[in-house]
């Protein structure tokens, strides 16, 4: 199999630390996106959306989105269960993964796609004022965060999780665009201190 990088991207970073969660090590070519590699007609072939990270398997089968990799993953390799185990931990980390995916990774990554200069060439066109729309739903996303986060060590509860490691990749896009969490969001403070400290966040 073959795993489609991204460099420094922040969804080729959720498989990555996904990976080094489970100790996992996949073949991996690296898709360099400033150079508009994933428009590439070879490319284009293996994923027509044009984005990374991809699995290719040996069968040639093509697993794109990030979730979807991770599930193919957590399925090979249950051990540690980063999606949970029994229906309520499960339901629990699937709420606060979509959470975390449609209230915070997202609308960071539209201020970032619609505001950083490196991003130019691939959100065209860059609205600014639709990455100014997404500030505050991030901030009112942490809030509410900041409230979970004083009920449990992690996202989805006492376990770290896939929802750990889309928040985590979201908090640190914050920073290239100049967003922080407030001082007085002490828990998500505490929680992203920890998941950062994680030898898996360096993947
Ligand atoms: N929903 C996809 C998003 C993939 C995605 O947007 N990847 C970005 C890098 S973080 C990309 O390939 N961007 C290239 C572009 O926007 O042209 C996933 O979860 O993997």
């Amino acid at each position: 199999m073959k795993l489609y990088d991204g460099g420094r991207a922040p969804n080729p970073r959720r498989v990555r630390v996904f990976l080094a969660e489970k100790g996992i090590q996949v073949p991996t070519e690296q898709v360099d996106l400033g150079a508009q590699q994933h428009k590439s007609p070879a490319f284009t072939g293996i994923n027509p959306i044009q984005r990374v990270p991809v699995l290719v398997l040996d069968d040639g089968t093509v697993i794109a989105e990030s979730i979807a990799i991770c599930r193919y993953f957590e399925e090979l390799k249950p051990e540690p269960p980063l999606f949970g185990r029994g229906a309520r931990e499960i339901a629990r980390i699937e709420m606060w993964s979509r959470r975390a995916e449609l209230h915070l990774l997202f609308p960071v990554s539209h201020v970032f796609r619609h505001t950083h200069p490196a991003m130019k060439e691939m959100e065209v066109p860059q609205v600014p004022a639709w990455a100014e729309a997404n500030k505050p739903r991030i901030a009112d996303f942490l809030a509410v965060l900041d409230e979970e986060l004083q009920q449990h060590p992690f996202l989805g509860g006492d376990r770290y999780s896939v929802a750990d490691i889309t928040g985590l990749v979201a908090v640190d896009l914050m920073k290239p665009v100049k967003l922080a969490v407030p001082d007085e969001l002490k828990n998500v403070r505490r929680w992203h201190k920890d998941v950062s400290a994680r030898p898996s966040a360096s993947a």
